[in-house]
């Protein structure tokens, strides 16, 4: 049966607006579920919903006294047996009966009607599903011989009929069924309650899970499978004992260590920082091969994709572990922030996801180096935010309108959103920002809210009288687009004065094409002719001494800061230190000598890594200019080598390459800082800081060419550095995870991979060193550097490699990256032939095997744009085909097409024709058109 509603809707994915929100008319205290996992494609799930009208804030009765419909959401492939309310069947159709179409279960106001304050009643659904044909991983699915769940955003829906919304919290009971052949492990959230045989049923078994802490429906978790278990405890700090539970399948058991030591780190941080304690007796992580995303943060029973679980030195790299860590805490810091405290409507993700990036990001800079880690923050948001921020997908951190709640699961709303709270730091200082969580935990604990609530909370604390207007901050909530500041700056040697003049504008967005100012914190030290920075005194305030650092923030179009007790010698500034704020920033008249200067002297970490960045695009743009000029013997293609050549020898200055020499040379300096400042920036940074129409594969050679100059120039320097990397940390001794070694492994990666670029590289000692290599990082480095180059060691080492691994699923997926992103020259028939299964390496019904394989091809400059529109095709053809699997990994697969705007003419077309075949495709996913059309718009 289908409503006026289904049928006057467009086809298509329908808008939703962030301005519609209305609260649904019902409480639901009490959520019971019964699961019956009857077989691989059967499972009976039976709902009891305890319904009470809702009241809005102020007391009144959102229904305004007379009960509506209930009317809850379903998935299309639900089948509903049977309605009850309050024990009494309702029959389909009618004016009791209740009515179902497609994507909704609506019960009627008249078989509602006994429904009131105080006088619950009970609306009872018997459904049924099928895990195994759910493809989409999202609702209750199969993952190897497990069953599980994922709810987030709106997946609960097709497990039970429900308000499928995070401002619909109850408690949850839930008993789960099954064969305890196959289903050994039964689980859900909260505590164990009862347990045992299921009378009559020879075989069967249950569980009944209770979770006291009223949560939202998407951090509903069930999982029932054959599973191993990893037991530990922890005490918290008021002395209770949590049992910490890992489960895996039982032959990765021995790989969960890591794992459960990170939450045990979490745990104490989020205890030590923040005063927040975990709040039940048991906290589970279930690791399962096929999962759309990283992690989910399921109350008390996380469920995790099994790369961001499972480790061992063999198998795993340094990454891998440190990205464990990060994302183990981060879904253990969700527990109070997107648990406990949840969001109003799916508008306001950012409210618990950039508030859990920020947290995640300041647990791991205690565990490692805190300026590496900005760095490597800051360069992921130049790489990945930027692109969104300036192609046709360009939204808010706080979103207006979605088609698709997934497709806002973005770097905007996580990496920028954690950005906008880290300002709130740098504004409130690290005590103010913690009176700010506290009050915001003290008003909110146990409800839905807002970012306007969080913001008010922040500003309203005891102390934090001084933060912004809510005005000021709203900024940065309601608009898209990267802010770009320009500085201009002036010394007056007659009265040592120093004047700072900030400007700010932002580029047009989609629906966006005039933008209020941003406030824009900018940190500043000043240095002296000797390196040292100068004490800081602001003419606005006198006689405030600010130390050698300070924060101004430019809150209007233009502003002027000037800076006294200067003296007559002109000093050099540090601005925008630590990345104080999301923008692109440009320093009027600063000089290649300025950059040097601050490369050596800059006592602020981050801005010496970027003085060394700003050097580096300054060479890449000359390069750029002078490929796409034709100029410098610039050739499109080396048809042996596959690689663009380029020798615009002068665009690498002399004084370039001696602020990398200084570098690298420097004690002073970790081997870890030393690796990411050999990085080079990226061309979606490139891209973003100005070049228009851009050629890609022109990019790829000005930056495979600029680190081809710096091994040539510093190639002794480099060796040295290896050597001294293989003397602290013997590639064949027993594998360490500790900063100290990590840093030293990440240089030596670095550098292998460096002086592969010589004309005559050193390939027989790399591939020694490949074949000695006893941990993956060591493994990985090697491997990658091997595959640059076309030839018989990349052939030979990407075979054994293979051949090595071929029965470990994450080290597979490891391969296929490095085989898909290659910038061998005819590539994509390679790629195309795994798809095809050629050798059988990929599943494309796995998540992690698409975004290797696929997502790692639009990777490769050459490849995916190569100018005959083959990698577009393959890209488009690869989408078609995930889409009818799973549209939210289709949906991340077809994001590069999306930018075609950035491209010359010739590309565009291209690729706007691979977008109209997928647009054109019928039947496709709300996920992937909302991405597709609003690209095409
Ligand atoms: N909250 C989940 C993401 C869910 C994505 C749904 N499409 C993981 C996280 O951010 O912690
Ligand atoms: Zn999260």
């Amino acid at each position: 049966m289908t409503t006026a509603e289904d049928v006057k809707q467009p086809a298509g994915p329908v808008e939703v607006f962030r301005k519609d929100y209305a609260p649904v008319p019902y409480d639901v205290p009490k959520v019971d579920l019964d699961v019956v996992l009857l077989s691989a494609s059967e499972a009976r799930v039976t709902t009891r919903l305890t319904l009470l009208p809702r009241e809005a804030a102020g007391g009144a009765r959102v229904d305004g006294g007379t009960p509506v419909d209930a009317s809850l959401d379903k998935a299309p492939a639900m089948k509903i047996v049977s309605v009850r309310v309050d024990g009494v069947a309702l029959t389909e159709g009618g004016d009791k009966g209740y009515t179902v179409t497609p994507k909704k279960l609506t019960v009627p106001a008249a078989a509602l009607a006994a429904c009131a304050p105080g006088a619950p009643v009970v609306l009872e659904t018997v459904v049924v599903i099928n895990p195994e044909a759910n493809t989409s991983l999202e609702g209750l699915y199969k993952s190897a011989s497990s069953f599980c769940t994922q709810c987030e955003a709106e997946g609960f829906r097709g497990i039970a009929p429900m308000w499928d919304r995070p401002d619909v919290m109850s408690t949850y009971r839930v008993r789960v069924e099954g064969a305890r052949a196959t289903e050994p492990v039964l689980l859900s959230n909260g505590n164990l309650v009862d347990s045992g045989d299921v009378e009559g049923s020879p075989g069967r078994h249950f569980a009944v899970w209770e979770d006291p802490h009223r949560k939202p429906c998407y951090l509903f978790a069930l999982v029932a499978g054959d599973l191993g278990l990893v037991e530990d405890t922890f005490t918290t700090k008021s002395g209770r004992t949590v049992v910490i539970k890992v489960l895996a399948q039982a032959h990765n058991i021995d790989r969960c260590g890591h794992c459960v030591e990170s939450l045990k780190h979490a745990m104490r941080w989020d205890e030590e920082r923040f005063g927040l304690e975990y709040d039940l007796d048991v906290f589970h992580v279930v690791a399962v091969d096929d999962f759309n995303m990283g992690a989910m943060e399921n109350k008390s029973l996380n469920v995790f994709n099994s790369r961001l679980v499972l480790a061992s030195p063999e198998t795993a790299t340094d990454l891998d572990y440190y990205r464990i860590e990060g994302v183990v805490g981060h879904e253990y810091f969700h527990n109070w922030t997107g648990n406990r405290v949840t969001c109003r409507d799916w508008f306001q993700l950012t409210l618990k996801e950039g508030l859990t990036v920020f947290r995640d990001r300041e647990f791991t800079s205690d565990r490692q180096d805190r300026a590496v880690k900005r760095i490597e923050d800051v360069a992921g948001v130049r790489s990945r935010q930027f692109a969104e921020d300036g192609g046709p997908l360009a939204h808010p951190i706080r979103p207006d309108s979605y088609r698709k709640m997934d497709n806002f699961y973005t770097s905007t709303v996580y990496e920028k959103g954690a950005e906008i709270i880290t300002m709130y730091q740098t504004w409130l200082g690290v005590d103010g920002f913690r009176r700010g969580m506290d009050e915001y935990f003290k008003r909110h604990d146990g409800t839905a809210v807002t970012c306007d609530d969080f913001r008010a909370a922040m500003a309203e604390a005891p102390g934090n009288e001084g933060l912004l207007p809510a005005e000021a901050l709203a900024a940065w909530y309601e608009q898209a687009g990267t802010p770009r500041v320009t500085a201009s700056c002036s010394h007056n040697a007659a009265d040592g004065t120093f004047t700072l003049e900030l400007s700010q504008w932002c580029p047009a967005t989609p629906g966006q094409p005039n933008k209020r100012p941003f406030p824009v914190p900018v940190r500043v030290g000043l240095l002296g002719p000797d390196g040292v920075d100068l004490p800081l005194q602001l003419t606005d305030k006198p006689g405030e001494d600010l130390g050698t650092s300070t924060v101004v923030t430019l809150l209007e179009e233009r502003q002027s800061f000037t800076f006294t007790g200067i003296g007559n010698a002109r000093p050099v500034p540090s601005l925008l230190r630590g990345w104080s704020a999301p923008v692109i920033l440009t320093v009027e008249g600063q000089t290649d000598e300025d950059l040097l200067f601050l490369l050596r002297h800059d006592s602020d970490p981050f801005n010496r890594w970027e003085a060394g960045q700003r050097l580096a695009r300054g060479a890449l743009l000359k390069l750029y200019d002078a490929a796409i000029a034709g100029e410098g013997g610039w050739e499109r293609h080396d048809a042996a080598t596959g690689e663009a050549a380029l020798s615009a020898a002068d665009a690498v200055s002399d004084a370039l390459i001696e602020g990398y020499r200084a570098t690298l040379v420097d004690t002073n300096l970790t081997p870890a800082f030393k690796a990411d400042a050999l990085g080079i920036p990226s061309a979606v940074e490139l891209i973003e800081g100005g070049i228009t129409d851009a050629d890609p594969v022109a990019l790829h050679a000005a930056r495979s060419y600029l680190a081809r100059q710096l091994a040539e120039r510093l190639r002794p320097e480099l060796e040295a550095q290896l050597a001294a990397c293989d003397a602290a940390v013997d590639p064949v001794a027993p594998y360490r995870f500790i900063p100290a070694d990590v840093g030293v492994r990440t240089l030596r990666g670095a550098l292998v991979r460096l002086l592969q670029r010589l004309p005559e590289p050193p390939t027989n000692a790399l591939v020694e060193r490949f074949t000695a290599a006893t941990n993956m990082t060591d493994q990985m480095a090697c491997l990658g550097a091997l595959a640059m180059t076309a030839g018989p060691a990349r052939d030979a080492a990407l075979s054994s490699f293979y051949d090595q691994w071929k029965a470990e699923p994450l080290v597979v997926l490891k391969w296929l990256s490095v085989v898909a992103s290659s910038d061998v020259a005819g590539n994509t028939a390679v790629v195309r032939k795994l798809m095809a299964g050629e050798p059988p390496a990929f599943s494309e019904t796995n998540p992690n095997s698409c975004y290797s394989l696929i997502g790692g091809f639009a990777a490769s400059a050459v490849n995916f744009h190569s100018a005959d529109g083959s990698g577009y095709e393959f890209l488009a053809d690869a989408v078609l085909r995930i889409d009818s699997i799973n549209g939210q990994v289709a949906s991340r697969l077809v994001g590069p097409l999306c930018r075609f705007k950035k491209y010359d003419v010739g590309r565009q077309g291209l690729m706007r024709a691979q977008l109209e075949r997928i647009a054109a495709k019928k039947g496709l996913t709300d996920n992937v058109a909302e991405l597709v059309n609003k690209s095409l718009a």
